[in-house]
């Protein structure tokens, strides 16, 4: 029988249920059942995709990050261990999308033909997923799309999504300059050191570590969060992870969780919380990650992903200052969703130069390579820094004309180790965030006093059809439908410094509508303004 005599075989087992499936901001999302000839066929993409790439591992992550329980999902890590070129999304869509065995074959067939494939080549693929009931069933479906096309792969197990990441890099890296140890220890060991190394630098005789109450969504971030303390010790950090029952059903993602915090900008309500108690959330599969906590007054202070890209902006350009490196530019980039305090902030105060781009990391991981160190987040906590080959050579070969210049250079080099250049990763961001409060000895009241948000309200729409919504500059403006941005921005003239803008969602059936304003009474009225324009 030929392979894909063999292939049509097997995918007769799993049929393709009557739903238009898409390539979204972040892969495939639905209720995790419908996914399961989808995760079969994306077995055999990730095999072409890596044998495209001269066989380096390619990652396969089944999770559905903050979305519901009874969802699931699936997305594919290209060779350094960032998100899937654009180009492929493409393939994934039509693949999963073909209706009968033989059009599949015809589509399999079309990509090897268009990319040049050798069906017969070395291939390696990565796998692992998140703690979802669903998750067992699609891993197995996984494995058997692998089973027909991929010569080498490898299950990692439950680990977070930016854990899966890390260890694609580290695999393709093996043989250059290696990232790190593609293990759950050698993930903790890289980072977890430099941690130390940074606070045994930065502390004092006198200093006590205060704790950080860590919400882990009830999510695979809290085994991998209590596995990384325990490693990094009591001594250096006191984690305490809650929202960590992964076992019991209906708990993933429940009024708890990043996404949680930031869209109902509150605590979550398991959580005991009193002023100088110090808070932090990670979503479901701990790429997001976001701080917060309650003032004097006992009024709820969020620490978002703006608020954390300013932190680290800030501290880096004070160690290339103190580094006496001049030549390095440190830029920031952001999102639309971005508060409008945080992007003056950044480019008025710190001097630096922010970009705005597209909703999703891919788009904000790729336009971060545009600077020596880049860093990026969404508002909504999912973000890291990217150093360029210039930085990474510039820090290790810089040498050092006092001893304060000695000391930047060395904490530099430890604060590069501390972060996941792959992806954002809420583990990693903590520590990072823990580091710079401690060098800084800053508490969260010092942290949230860099600027004040202003205020804002994200809504989500139902509309008939989201596909009508098109946008240009960065998502911020609509070219369709015809006149609607006319009538935004006759609605947004009436607010003093009123912001908002619409785009269609890349991972939900909605349309979302962003506002800002000097009031929070305003920003009410505006967004619910623009929000019955749109509907
Ligand atoms: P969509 O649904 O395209 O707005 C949401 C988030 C993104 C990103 C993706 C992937 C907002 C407003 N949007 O995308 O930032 O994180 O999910 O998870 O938060
Ligand atoms: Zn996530």
């Amino acid at each position: 029988m030929s392979i894909y005599e063999l292939i049509s075989q097997e995918s007769a087992k799993y049929p393709k249920p009557n739903i238009t499936f898409s390539y979204g901001t972040a892969g495939f999302r639905d209720i995790g059942t419908v996914l399961v000839s989808t995760v079969f066929r994306m077995g055999l993409l990730a095999a072409l995709r890596s044998k495209k790439c001269h066989g380096e591992a390619i990652g396969v992550m089944i999770t559905a990050s903050h979305n519901k329980e009874e969802d699931n999902g699936i997305k594919l890590v290209d060779p350094k261990g960032d998100m899937l070129h654009s180009s492929w999304e493409t393939y994934c869509t039509l693949l999963a999308n073909a209706q009968s065995e033989v059009d599949l074959i015809s589509v399999l067939k079309s990509i090897a033909n268009d990319e040049n494939i050798d069906l017969d080549a070395q291939c390696n693929v990565l796998y692992a997923c998140d703690t979802r009931p669903t998750s067992p069933l699609l891993v197995e479906v996984l494995e058997r799309g692998l089973s027909l096309l991929c010569t080498n792969s490898t299950n990692f197990g439950v680990v977070t999504t930016p854990q899966l990441h890390y260890f694609v890099l580290c695999i393709n890296t093996q043989n250059t300059t290696p990232y790190g140890i593609p293990t759950i220890e050698g993930y903790n060991t890289k980072i977890g050191n430099a941690y130390r190394a940074i606070v045994d630098s930065a502390r004092t005789d006198l200093h006590i570590v205060t704790p950080i109450f860590v919400d882990c969504a009830n999510g695979v971030g809290a085994k991998q969060m209590q596995l990384l303390s325990n490693y990094i010790g009591m001594k250096y950090i006191k984690a305490l992870t809650y929202n960590d029952d992964t076992t019991t059903l209906n708990k993933l993602n429940v009024d708890c969780g990043a996404d949680y915090v930031k869209t109902n900008q509150k605590p979550p309500p398991s959580l005991e919380i009193y002023p100088t108690r110090r808070c932090c959330s990670f979503d479901g599969d701990a790429d997001r990650l976001v701080y917060y906590f309650i003032d004097n007054d006992n009024k709820f202070k969020l620490l978002d992903g703006d608020k954390i890209a300013s932190l680290i902006a800030l501290h880096f350009r004070d160690l290339l200052q103190s580094a006496g490196i001049t030549k390095l530019n440190l830029g920031v980039v952001q999102t639309a969703y971005a508060n409008g305090s945080s992007t003056k902030y950044m480019r008025n105060t710190l001097k630096l130069p922010v970009s705005i781009t597209n909703t999703g990391v891919k788009y904000l991981h790729h336009v971060a390579q545009n600077y020596d160190i880049g860093v990026y987040f969404e508002a909504n906590g999912h973000g890291s820094v990217l150093f360029s080959k210039e930085a990474t050579e510039t820090i290790k070969n810089t040498e050092p004309q006092s001893p304060a210049q000695k000391e930047a250079l060395h904490k530099l080099c430890n604060f590069h180790d501390v972060i996941n250049e792959a992806v954002g990763d809420a583990m990693s961001g903590l520590l990072l965030v823990e580091a710079i409060l401690l060098s800084r000895q800053w508490t969260l009241e010092n942290w949230d006093q860099m600027y004040s948000d202003m205020p804002n309200k994200l809504l989500k729409v139902k509309v008939a059809n989201r596909n009508i919504f098109q946008t240009t500059n960065a998502e911020q403006t609509l070219v369709s439908p015809d006149g609607l941005q006319e009538i935004i921005d006759s609605i947004v003239c009436n607010y003093p410094n009123g912001r908002s803008f619409v785009r269609p969602s890349g991972t939900e059936d909605a349309v979302r509508v962003y506002a800002e304003a000097s009031t929070a009474n305003d920003t009410n009225e505006l967004a619910y303004k623009v929000a019955k324009a749109v509907y």
